[in-house]
């Protein structure tokens, strides 16, 4: 399916002579630009530890910036635990922030300077059905610290949450690397598609959230959000020019590169 968002065709009669001394008509600008999503990544198929990463920036966030974090996702799995996207892992006390799909298929945020002392989650209360897409994205608002500024969005609706944990105190800033589709280094590995990342040096509003699906409930072009000048980094999970050695950045040059993954990985199956 194809949304063709942008076509512009800007034909400029020329009314005088050009110096080179010719005449008549000039294409002055021709500017088309159209987006279409045709591809996700399939994780968690092959080996156990595949995951994108290899991203040279990890993302870090300090606990009172706002930011956003947005994925799409196909899980196949159910009863395990399965982290979508984040930037840390248990030998640092899970320093950083994470997304993920808890054992009983409800969505975890979680920001941490360590577990089990300084950290602040927020669980959905409802859950995630398997084998259909849902997208889910976590904000975070700036200025605090606190579990209540830290919001999850399942369709673009604001999801009741309960507080996992409200003792974060210390920087969030660590060292663990950036992955999509599992922690890699302690498992915690996706099964099913993940497509249309995004993350966000903002909290979206509730109508930036809504921004990102187009009124089909599709992902939308995000070089279209209102909130583009926010817009850090935007994943296509396989559209072209992706390949299974390289996931490019759409928004920057934070390009990503899958690992234990198969060409079949790039997988022709989307929301
Ligand atoms: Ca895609």
């Amino acid at each position: 399916m194809k949304h063709i968002l942008v076509s512009l065709l800007a034909l400029v009669y020329a009314t005088q002579a050009p110096a080179n001394g010719l005449s008549g008509l000039i294409l002055k600008g021709v500017v088309s630009s159209s987006y279409s999503n045709t591809y996700s990544m399939l994780f968690g198929g092959g080996a156990t530890n595949e995951v994108v990463s290899n991203f040279s920036d990890q993302f870090n966030r300090e606990r009172t910036d706002g930011f956003s974090v947005s994925c799409w996702f196909k899980k196949t799995a159910t009863g395990v635990y399965q982290m979508v996207i984040g930037n840390n892992v248990s030998g640092s006390a899970y320093r950083g922030w994470s997304l993920v799909v808890q054992d009983d298929d409800q969505i975890q945020w979680d920001l941490l300077n360590g577990y089990p002392d300084n950290w602040a989650q927020v669980v959905t209360s409802a859950s995630v059905s398997s084998n259909v897409f849902v997208h889910v994205v976590g904000t975070k608002a700036s200025g605090s610290s606190a579990a209540s500024s830290m919001k999850v969005y399942i369709n673009r609706s604001a999801a009741a949450t309960t507080t996992g944990s409200d003792s974060l105190s210390a920087t969030t800033v660590g060292t663990d690397p950036l992955r999509i589709g599992g922690r890699a280094a302690d498992g915690n590995n996706f099964f099913g598609n993940i497509d249309e990342c995004s993350l966000w040096n903002s909290e979206l509003t509730p109508s930036e959230v809504s921004a990102l699906a187009d009124v089909n409930g599709k992902p939308a072009n995000l070089a279209a959000h209102p909130a583009y000048a926010n817009l850090a980094h935007w994943w296509r999970m396989g559209d072209a020019p992706d390949s299974i050695t390289q996931i490019r950045d759409r928004r920057g040059t934070n390009h990503g590169t899958p690992i234990d993954m198969e060409a079949g990985d790039i997988d022709p199956v989307v929301p």
